[in-house]
């Protein structure tokens, strides 16, 4: 008995010594030391020994468990404090490392040329107006001298929501509104940048959705020679104090006379070229002398007051400016063409 308990133990602290994780230490735990391991049916079979061999045998097995049990606490700190040291090697942060760069946004190239030109407005005299994108058909198009049955107001072009309310086809209608706002007695001196919708064909040069920005000014004594004085500043501030303008005659329903205006153009200097088509010149924007028809529905009398307004489309003038192609550049929002029009 005596020499299978210090067999047992020998055995044991082996074990231990050789364990390698914890899961190791337990298994020899629960062999040696658990309900159904030798040293516990040792103490169970004392019954039967002599009465002289009861105490030594059972001291020598209470010994032999505590050996084998200090053994065993004795490992498992060691592994434990093994283990701790691994995971803290592997879970180490290398502080010394470069930060992750973060994307830095900036306003969209729209954005920035549609304030560009109302800064350039505000700068003489406009006041910046806004209004509602969803129209009535009298704002759209009625007080603009489009009446009912206007080839320039067909269904095909608009987006109508009712036969009376529709997404606005330009920015005219705040201009409108503004005006019978003034009650047909102050001047008027605004421009109303903002999105408009037409049935369209989305291409290089066409967008069902685009901005535009329209000028407005009505007092006594508006000449045609205020018009090209505005537009002209508006061009050069724009496109260079090089650049020459010239007016052209042209039709719109709501301005008569009405005119467009062209730029001297910049790649060939007025010479002729393929961006020009040849002619020196490019297209920017329409204007003209604000009807009187328009002037008498808003409220104004036309034998006291006039007015020049225009219009142009951003998308144009940034396309112009910038060399843009497409205009679903400005729709798409590819960051690789938004973000080489962010200022640094
Ligand atoms: C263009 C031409 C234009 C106007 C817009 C206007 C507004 C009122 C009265 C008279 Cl309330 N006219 N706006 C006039 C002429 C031309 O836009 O080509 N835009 C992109």
């Amino acid at each position: 008995m005596k020499e299978k308990l210090q067999e047992l133990e020998k055995e044991a602290l082996l074990k231990v010594n050789e364990a390698k994780e914890l899961k190791d230490l337990q298994e020899v735990r629960v062999a040696y030391l658990g309900k159904k391991g030798p040293i516990t049916e040792v103490l169970r079979g004392m019954g039967k020994l002599s009465k002289e061999e009861r105490p030594v045998i059972g001291e020598l097995a209470n010994k032999v468990r505590e050996n084998i049990a200090n053994e065993l606490d004795g490992k498992k700190s060691t592994l434990e404090a093994i283990e701790l040291e691994k995971q803290l090697e592997n879970e180490t942060i290398d502080v010394t490392l470069p930060g992750r760069p973060v994307q830095i946004g900036g306003p969209h190239l729209l954005t920035s040329i549609v304030g560009e030109i109302e800064d350039l407005f505000i700068g003489m005299g406009f006041e910046v107006r806004e209004g509602p994108e969803v129209e009535t058909d009298y704002y759209n198009f009625e007080a603009l001298n489009l009446p009912k049955g206007h080839p320039a107001r067909d269904m095909q072009d608009s987006f109508y929501i009712t036969e009376d309310i529709l997404l606005r086809t330009h920015t005219s209608p705040v201009q409108a509104r503004t005006m019978g706002e003034y009650n047909g007695e102050k001047p008027v001196k605004m421009i109303c940048p903002g999105k408009v919708y037409r049935r369209d064909t989305d291409d290089a040069t066409h967008s069902h959705q685009f901005t535009q920005i329209e000028g407005l000014y009505v007092d006594k004594d508006v000449r045609m020679s205020d018009l090209k004085g505005v537009l002209n500043r508006f061009a050069k501030e724009m496109f260079g104090e090089d650049r020459e303008i010239r007016l052209r005659p042209s039709f719109f329903p709501f301005t008569e006379p009405s005119v467009e205006m062209d730029i001297s153009c910049k790649v060939c200097n007025g010479k002729g070229c393929s961006v020009c088509k040849k002619t020196g010149w490019i297209e920017i924007l329409g204007g003209g002398m604000v009807h009187p028809r328009v002037l008498e529905m808003a409220g104004y009398d036309p034998d006291v007051y006039n007015g020049f307004a225009f219009g142009m489309g951003p998308e144009r003038i940034a396309m112009l400016k910038y060399g843009v192609d497409d205009i679903r550049h400005f729709y798409i929002n590819d960051n690789r063409f938004l973000k080489q029009y962010h200022k640094a």
